[in-house]
């Protein structure tokens, strides 16, 4: 029986990519490294420290890793500068109503995000009455591919991975919710999220009634 649902924050509440985008871009810039659109693509659901090593790998630039951090913690200034402009019209199309459907049918829901700066998100989103607990990167220490923050969500809301279903943009977050036990949504094309249980496009057509009868006999 599902009994609560995880939600990936990036990606499948609302669209932090294109911040995180211009603040990599920006410390690029100021580093003189090259970075563009598709090294980017290749952070979706990475954590921040991941993040600079894929990126100064690409620039094949040696850092020690004490400035490889203040270079990340620059990143991360910029970045957080521009999450002031998130308001509660910028959650991706279909992510609201699905969590207003799920509160009023009484399901536990937590989110399962990388990221250091969800609270943050939330608030600017308004989005804190929606979740139950909350499992960030702050929660855990292993971070995805690794299911820790998907069964630290599930921990905290009392419930079996098998009684959850997560939902994930990134590849590597659907193998971590598949190497918890949970089930997965994935949102996203099939090359990136195609090992999910089940996959859509966008957020719009991941309805809870879509859900209910795509699994149908956990419900
Ligand atoms: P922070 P998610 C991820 O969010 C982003 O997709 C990824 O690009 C970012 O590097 C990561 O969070 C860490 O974010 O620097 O704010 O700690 O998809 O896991 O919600
Ligand atoms: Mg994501």
């Amino acid at each position: 029986m599902i009994k609560g649902f995880i939600f990936d924050l990036d990606g499948v509440i609302t669209d932090t990519a294109e911040l995180h985008f211009q603040a990599w871009k920006n410390l690029a810039d100021q580093v003189g490294w090259n970075f563009d659109r598709e090294v980017n693509e290749k952070l979706r659901g990475v954590s921040r420290m991941d993040s600079i090593n894929i990126i100064r790998a690409h620039n094949n630039a040696e850092v020690d890793q004490e400035e490889l951090i203040e270079l990340a913690n620059k990143k991360n200034a910029i970045y957080v500068e521009s999450l002031n402009q998130i308001t509660p019209d910028d959650y991706l199309e279909g992510a609201e109503g699905l969590l207003k459907n799920l509160r009023v049918e009484g399901f536990l829901v937590a989110l399962g995000s990388a990221s250091k700066n969800s609270t943050k998100v939330l608030q600017q989103l308004q989005a804190n009455k929606y979740f139950d607990v909350i499992g960030d990167g702050n929660s855990v220490s292993k971070s995805k591919p690794a299911p820790d923050i998907f069964l630290y969500g599930a921990e905290k809301l009392g419930l079996k991975p098998e009684q959850c279903i997560v939902y994930e943009d990134a590849e590597s977050g659907v193998d971590a919710a598949k190497a918890g036990g949970f089930y997965a949504v994935g949102i996203g094309p099939k090359e990136r999220v195609g090992h999910a249980d089940v996959r859509f496009d966008t957020m719009k057509e991941a309805t809870l009634f879509e859900i209910k009868s795509k699994f149908n006999d956990l419900f």
